[in-house]
C-alpha cells in the first residue's frame, strides 16, 4: 500500500510506526521536498526569505539538506497573525485553532480537511501506543475549544472506536461523577488537573483505585518521573506522557509506549532535529538541545524547522516495543523556562524533582520570585501531608539547597491551599517587578 494512503487508513496506519529506517527516510525525503515546494510556492514570506538565501526547494535531495534552511520562530507566527502563513485559500481551511501563549500574543493554526484526517490518525496511533482499545471508555478532560487538546484527542479516540466521553476541562465534581457512573477506563487531561481530581475525589470519600480507570494520558505541560510515580500509585493506573504543540498540529506529535521510556515521534509526519540553542548546530543523537520540528504533511500551514523551545535529546537505543520511530526524552523544561536567580540557572523541573523526593510533600507547589534589597529571592510554597512540619521543613530546605545550589525559602502549606488549575498549571509567580 502507498504510504500516503496508509497514513489515512485506521487499519494500516500503525505499520508506519514499524517501518525499516531506510523506508522511513525515503518517505520523509519525498514528503519534505513536496512540503518545502508547497511552502515556497504558496507563502509569500517564505518565498522571499528563501530567495534571499538562494534556496531552491526543488533541489532538496537529502534529509540533511534541510539544515541549510532558516528556522521558523514563534514570532514569525505572531507577525503573520492571523492568516499570513496559509498555504491554501481560506475556503480550503476546515478548522482553526489558536493559542494565546504566556505572553498573550496570539497565534493561529489552520487545518485543511486532509490535515484534520492525518491529525486524527496521529492521535489514533498515539492512543494505541498506550494500549487503549475500542472497548475503552475514554473521558476527555482536555479543554475543547481553541485549545488543540480537546478536539485533537477526541477525533483520534473516535477513529479508534473507543467510547468517548467529552467532558472538556473543569467542573471537577461532575468529572468525578461521570468517571464513576460511566465507568471511564481512560482519563485524558493535564497531569496537574488529574492530581486535583484525585484530591477532590478523596475529599468526598471516592478512591480512584477502586474505579475501572486503568490509563491516564497526561501532557500539555511538563511533569516528572516522580510525579508519574505519585499519580500511578494514588490512582492505580498507568500514566503515559503525550506531547504536542499547536503550531505543529496539537497533541499527537510524540507519545510514550508500553516501555514508558521516552516518547516516539511520529517521524513520517514531523521531522525532528535537536539543535544547540546557542550555536544553532544540529546535535548528534543523545545530546541535549532544543527540539526543532518540520511538518511533512500539513497542507494549510506547513512549518519548516520550527523552534519549539522545548529541551530534550534523542534516545539512541532502539525501543523494546519494536517501534522504529525515534524517541525523545520526556520534556521537562523549555529554553525560556530558565530562571536566573543571583546568577544561578534554575529550572522549575529541578525544584519539582527535589520537592517530590521528600516524603510527606504533596505534588502541589508554586515557585515565587521576589526582589529584596536588589537581590533576587526564591520561595517555594508546597502543600504537605505531614504533621511533623519542623523536620520536614529542615529536610526540604537542605534538599532544595543541594538541588538548586541556592538558599531557597521553603513555605509549607496545608493541603488544598494553592489554587488548582483545570488546564496547564501555573508554577512560577514572578513578583520581581511588582
Ligand atoms: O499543549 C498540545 C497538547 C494538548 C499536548 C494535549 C498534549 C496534550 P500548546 O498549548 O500549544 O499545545 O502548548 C505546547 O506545551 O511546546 C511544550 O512546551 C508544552 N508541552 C506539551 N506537551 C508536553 C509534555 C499543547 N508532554 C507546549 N511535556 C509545548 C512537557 C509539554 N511539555
Amino acid at each position: 500500500m502507498e504510504h500516503s494512503s496508509q497514513s489515512l487508513n485506521p487499519a494500516h496506519v500503525e505499520t508506519l510506526d514499524f517501518l525499516p529506517p531506510e523506508e522511513l527516510a525515503a518517505v520523509q525525503l519525498d514528503r519534505l521536498r513536496q512540503m518545502a515546494v508547497r511552502a515556497y510556492e504558496r507563502v509569500e514570506s517564505v518565498r522571499q526569505r528563501w530567495d534571499d538565501l538562494g534556496l531552491d526547494p526543488q533541489k532538496i535531495d537529502s534529509l540533511s539538506g534541510l539544515q541549510e534552511y532558516p528556522f521558523t520562530h514563534k514570532q514569525d507566527l505572531r507577525d503573520s497573525y492571523p492568516y499570513g502563513l496559509l498555504a491554501c485559500p481560506l475556503e480550503d481551511v476546515n478548522r482553526i485553532h489558536a493559542s494565546s501563549g504566556t505572553t498573550g500574543q496570539p497565534i493561529v493554526v489552520a487545518y485543511t480537511n486532509r490535515d484534520l484526517e492525518i491529525w486524527s490518525m496521529a492521535m489514533l496511533r498515539t492512543l494505541r501506543c498506550y494500549g487503549i482499545r475500542a472497548d475503552d471508555v475514554l473521558q476527555n478532560a482536555y479543554g475543547y475549544g481553541l485549545f488543540t487538546g480537546g478536539l485533537g484527542v477526541h477525533y483520534g479516540a473516535e477513529h479508534l472506536g473507543a467510547t468517548v466521553v467529552p467532558t472538556s476541562g473543569g467542573n471537577t465534581d461532575r468529572q468525578i461523577q461521570v468517571m464513576q457512573e460511566f465507568g471511564a477506563t481512560v482519563i485524558c487531561c493535564t497531569p496537574s488537573y488529574f492530581l486535583h481530581l484525585i484530591d477532590r475525589a478523596e475529599q468526598t470519600g471516592i478512591d480512584f483505585r477502586k474505579l475501572p480507570l486503568r490509563i491516564g494520558v497526561f501532557g500539555a505541560e511538563p511533569w516528572s518521573e516522580a510525579m508519574r510515580n505519585r499519580i500511578e500509585r494514588s490512582a492505580d493506573i498507568r500514566a503515559f506522557d503525550i506531547y504536542g504543540l499547536s503550531e505543529v498540529v496539537g497533541p499527537g506529535v510524540a507519545a510514550e509506549c508500553d516501555a514508558q521510556d521516552g516518547l516516539h515521534i511520529f517521524e513520517d509526519l514531523f521531522f525532528p532535529e535537536v539543535i544547540d540553542p546557542e550555536t544553532l548546530e544540529v546535535l548528534p543523537s543523545g545530546e541535549e538541545g532544543e527540539l526543532v520540528l518540520t511538518t511533512l504533511s500539513k497542507e494549510a500551514m506547513p512549518l519548516i524547522r520550527y523552534r519549539t523551545g522545548d529541551i530534550t535529546a534523542f534516545l539512541p537505543e532502539p525501543c523494546r516495543c519494536g517501534r522504529t520511530l525515534r524517541r525523545i526524552r520526556r520534556i521537562d523544561r523549555r529554553s525560556d523556562d530558565m530562571l536566573i536567580i543571583r546568577g544561578v540557572n534554575v529550572y522549575p523541573a529541578q525544584i519539582e524533582a527535589a520537592l517530590l523526593s521528600v516524603q510527606g510533600t504533596l505534588p502541589h507547589y508554586q515557585i515565587e520570585l521576589m526582589r529584596r534589597d536588589d537581590l533576587d529571592q526564591v520561595a517555594v510554597h508546597v502543600e504537605v501531608a505531614s504533621s511533623d512540619t519542623d523536620s520536614l521543613h529542615a529536610e526540604l530546605a537542605q534538599v532544595m539547597k543541594k538541588a538548586v545550589g541556592l538558599r531557597v525559602e521553603v513555605k509549607l502549606l496545608s493541603p488544598q491551599t494553592l489554587a488548582r488549575s483545570e488546564g496547564k498549571a501555573k508554577r512560577v509567580i514572578d513578583r520581581r517587578n511588582d
